[in-house]
């Protein structure tokens, strides 16, 4: 009798180590630079740190674009986005550009018995073209694999400003139904344009039109008073839904999507980080990413789940400093550098817009160190397909599985890897590759650089990481040979 019960206590333990929990810290827009354990001095990420300490550090980990929509367009489906028409940064009332039924990063859990949710930013549309917000939003995430959801619908800096779970706007009353539209203002609703003097953080680029919370925003909304988000609120609000999806899943295995806001515009900071970081909001509301990763992570914790959690944290692009807000990014920066060696961020081409940072914590089975391994975000879904004794979805055409190199077995990763950037550039071990192309090199209203230029370039980062020396005329052969495989990758782009 007794050893029969040892056998399914052996069993059972087993099941549990073959199916970790997976909970995925995804930040929106924080740099390779921008925490502490990445080697910045100006900032300190005392949370990020410890799990970095404790896990496996990657320094050449990628998002799959440069941008949000695409990035996690790939990470949730396999397939990179330049692939799917309409892929790029989508207005708030976008419709699902991933349709019912087609595998995903979730769908792959769920088929292993996971419990699966979806906290924070979407991003990726909701409903099939004909929303009501009023009524049943969908489909959505729970059409494409999540068991639950709370969420936002695009961005903070875009309408509807209000929150969704499941399938309903949470606390809209009936009585004031919220209307939304990103074609013109609601006679009487009051715009960033005219009425700069209801604003408390005013556009820098861009955002003046719904005017929330005394912020304006792009998109027109009316109505849904009692359900509008408070900004300084919202990491506060996300953190608490992640812990209870945690605590009610506790005895399943789970998949946490743990989508955070911060450091994405329009920065707004809790009070209790006002001022902490010396660099201003967009400083403070890293800190306040890193404070929600400490709740979660003492959660897992708490609630004895740490050995068998395989933690995961990233970002869904590099970062930016003005993104069309005045909130002193710019004259707070200090000598901070928020990609830190790398050159470019957000919307560009370089390295700083897809190298973020990429952590896998996962006590019981992976040997803290540091990684150089070259990793993406759209080989999770043939690698947690891998993790879970599955095949990779079919769809997933552009997923590896690199579980080995996730869990620091295998000191390689890709081979070769197309950077979503404005233009795509590919990596081949230390080379990388970007086409010539007719783009500005200097986006306006941000002033980032984009690494579009009118004549191919081509970087050896083994020894010049900043991308600052152009070998594509002393080394025409890699050059060519680098421009002809990019072209085969890149078969297929939608247009
Ligand atoms: C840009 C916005 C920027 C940000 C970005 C999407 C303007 C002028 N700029 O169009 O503020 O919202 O889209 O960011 O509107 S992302 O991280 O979601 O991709
Ligand atoms: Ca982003």
């Amino acid at each position: 009798m007794k050893s029969c019960w040892m056998v399914l206590l052996l069993a059972s333990a087993t099941f549990a180590a073959d199916k970790p929990n997976v909970v995925l810290l995804y930040a929106d827009d924080l740099g390779y630079g921008d925490v502490s354990c990445y080697g910045s001095k100006t900032i300190a990420t005392p949370h990020i740190d410890k799990l970095a300490a404790e896990g496996l550090r990657f320094t050449d980990g990628h998002c799959a674009a440069a941008t949000c929509t695409p990035s996690r367009f790939a990470m949730l489906t396999g397939q990179y986005a330049f692939r799917q028409k309409g892929t790029g940064v989508l207005p708030g009332d976008a419709q699902l550009i991933i349709p019912p039924g087609r595998a995903t990063l979730a769908s792959v859990f769920k088929g292993a018995g996971y419990q699966t949710g979806v906290v924070g930013k979407w991003h990726l549309g909701l409903g099939d073209g004909a929303l009501d917000w009023n009524g049943a939003i969908q489909p959505g995430p729970l059409e494409i694999g999540f068991d639950h959801c709370f969420i936002m619908a695009a961005t903070g800096d875009r309408v509807p400003c209000v929150f969704v779970k499941d399938h309903q706007i949470v606390g809209l009353d009936p009585a004031d139904p919220i209307q939304v539209s990103y074609k013109q203002p609601f006679p009487g609703e009051p715009t960033g344009k005219a009425n700069p003097e209801l604003l408390r953080m005013h556009p820098s680029h861009g955002h003046d039109m719904a005017v929330l919370n005394g912020i304006s925003r792009i998109g027109y909304m009316k109505g849904g008073k009692a359900a509008l988000w408070k900004d300084e609120d919202m990491a506060d609000t996300f953190t608490a839904q992640a812990v209870k999806f945690i605590e009610a899943s506790k005895d399943k295995p789970f998949f946490l999507y743990f989508a955070a806001h911060d450091p994405h515009v329009p920065r707004v900071p809790h009070p209790r980080f006002v001022g902490k970081s010396g660099m201003g909001p967009r400083g403070d509301v890293i800190l306040q990413f890193d404070d929600s990763v400490g709740t979660l992570l003492a959660t897992l914790d708490r609630l004895g789940l740490k050995n068998n959690t395989l933690v995961l944290l990233s970002s869904d692009n590099g970062p930016v400093v003005d993104d069309g807000y005045q909130d002193e990014a710019v004259q707070k920066l200090g000598a901070h550098k928020p990609a830190g060696p790398l050159r470019g961020g957000k919307y560009s081409a370089f390295e700083g817009g897809t190298r973020v940072p990429f952590i896998v914590r996962w006590p019981s089975r992976v040997k803290p160190g540091v990684s150089s391994a070259l990793v993406c975000q759209v080989d999770f879904p043939a690698s947690f397909a891998a993790l879970t004794a599955q095949p990779a979805p079919a769809a997933a055409v552009d997923s590896q599985n690199i579980l080995p190199a996730l869990l620091g077995e295998d000191l390689n990763g890709r081979t070769e890897l197309v950077e979503q950037g404005g233009p795509v550039s590919l990596r081949q071990g230390n080379w990388k590759f970007i086409p010539a192309n007719a783009g500005v090199a200097r986006n306006k209203g941000t002033n980032s650089e984009t690494g579009n230029a009118a004549v191919p370039q081509l970087y050896d980062l083994s020894k010049d990481l900043g991308e600052s020396q152009n070998l594509a005329k002393t080394q025409p052969d890699q050059a060519q040979s680098m421009a002809a495989a990019l072209e085969k990758a890149h078969l297929g782009a939608g247009k």
